[in-house]
């Protein structure tokens, strides 16, 4: 581990309060996270290193996460929404006016204010599900009318022809010498590729929008208060214009997975049909008004899908010798591929159910607006 100069970091954000202490904060694949604490009144803080090897224009994601921020706090004022620094994040500036720095070793930084007393939650019950769903359909419903253009955080992040040329890529080169234990599960993705890869068809014919998603839409993605509330979303990294299968899919791939993604018994995977029902309700429940009939129509795709997309990118990783997620020991990449493709197969079984679930849930609830 190489060691940081916190305090120096630090120094360069305008904080207020002397710093106690600097602690670890989180599990988050990609960026290190800390928790700042600070002496009296002085509110503790977030200080995160940027992963600048994955986003790579940490410019244009800052700027993003800016315009984002800026937008919901509107929203939350003009609705006059209480405790608004609990529902949305706010990041400190450095003394060149930027919500980063970049330090000598070429290491970004940035720090936002630490809610107190909330809680971040691992699993997901069918109650906090329906909230779930509730808070991501408005995340998305608040940044409809985002008034300019952002960018692309990461490049094609879910586009999954771009995931499986990097599979087949991946599979050329070799480069850890793994390809024959996997032989057999590139050639079972390969089989469903085509019909996977429907949402960028839909797109270059036209009928199917890009918008502004969160993109890693995790319940360990959002704050809560005490009382189970859902206060706000974090994790801004990758909000960028997507479809919305990202946000409603993802969100499945997780929380209605019985187990953790890198279960390695596939005996505890399984599509939560239950978890499933609640987040979908909660989630039309705020998105309904502003989807169109080809994106609810391709919803039980979207859930598909991200199973699919992140087995295939558990997969290439492997295969490129484990040079993107951070893992804990050599078959780490390979368990987490075993386990998305054990769930992608399980909700396969639900495809028709899922349909019909969403149906009866347009026809018991009028549109509100
Ligand atoms: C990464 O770091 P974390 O856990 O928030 C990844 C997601 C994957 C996830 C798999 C930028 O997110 O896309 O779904 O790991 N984020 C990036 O656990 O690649
Ligand atoms: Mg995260």
């Amino acid at each position: 581990m190489e060691t940081i100069d916190t305090a120096s970091i630090l120094a360069q954000f305008e904080i207020t309060g002397k710093v106690k202490d600097v602690k670890p904060l989180g599990n988050g694949l990609i960026n290190d996270t800390y928790r700042v604490v600070t002496e009296g009144d002085s509110p503790d803080y977030v200080l995160q290193r940027i992963n600048n090897a994955i986003f790579q224009d940490v410019d244009l994601l800052q700027h993003n996460i800016e315009v984002v921020t800026a937008h919901i706090r509107h929203k939350l004022e003009t609705s006059g929404t209480d405790n608004i620094d609990r529902k949305v994040l706010q990041f400190i500036k450095a003394h060149d006016g930027k919500t980063y720095h970049r330090d000598e070793a070429d290491r970004y930084w940035r720090v936002m204010v630490y809610i107190p007393d909330t809680v971040t939650n691992e699993a997901v019950t069918p109650e906090s599900a329906y909230d779930c769903g509730k808070a991501f359909g408005n995340f998305e419903k608040m940044l409809v009318d985002v008034p300019e253009q952002l960018g692309e955080t990461i490049p094609d992040f879910h586009n999954m022809e771009l995931r499986m040329r990097q599979l087949r890529e991946a599979v050329e080169n070799n480069a850890a010498g793994r390809l024959d234990e996997v032989r057999d599960i590139v050639d079972e993705l390969e089989r469903d590729a085509d019909e996977m890869c429907q949402a960028e068809r839909l797109y270059r014919e036209g009928s199917l929008p890009k918008r502004i998603c969160h993109c890693d839409t995790k319940v360990n993605n959002m704050l809560f208060d005490k009382d189970g509330q859902v206060l706000c979303v974090i994790d801004l990294d990758t909000v960028m214009p997507s479809f919305i299968f990202s946000d409603y899919g993802d969100f499945l791939r997780t929380g209605a997975n019985f187990t953790a993604e890198d279960d390695p018994d596939l005996s505890h995977v399984g599509f939560n049909e239950e978890i499933f029902k609640a987040f979908t309700r909660g989630y039309l429940e705020s998105a309904r008004d502003f989807l169109t009939p080809i994106e609810i129509e391709h919803l039980p795709y979207a859930v598909a899908l991200f199973p699919f997309m992140q087995c295939v990118r558990f997969l290439a990783d492997y295969i490129n010798g484990d040079t993107y997620y951070k893992t804990k020991y050599s078959t780490h990449n390979l368990d987490r591929t075993r386990n998305q493709l054990a769930l992608y197969r399980d909700v396969r079984k639900h495809d028709e159910a899922m349909a019909a679930f969403i149906h009866s849930l347009l026809n018991q609830t009028t549109k509100t607006t």
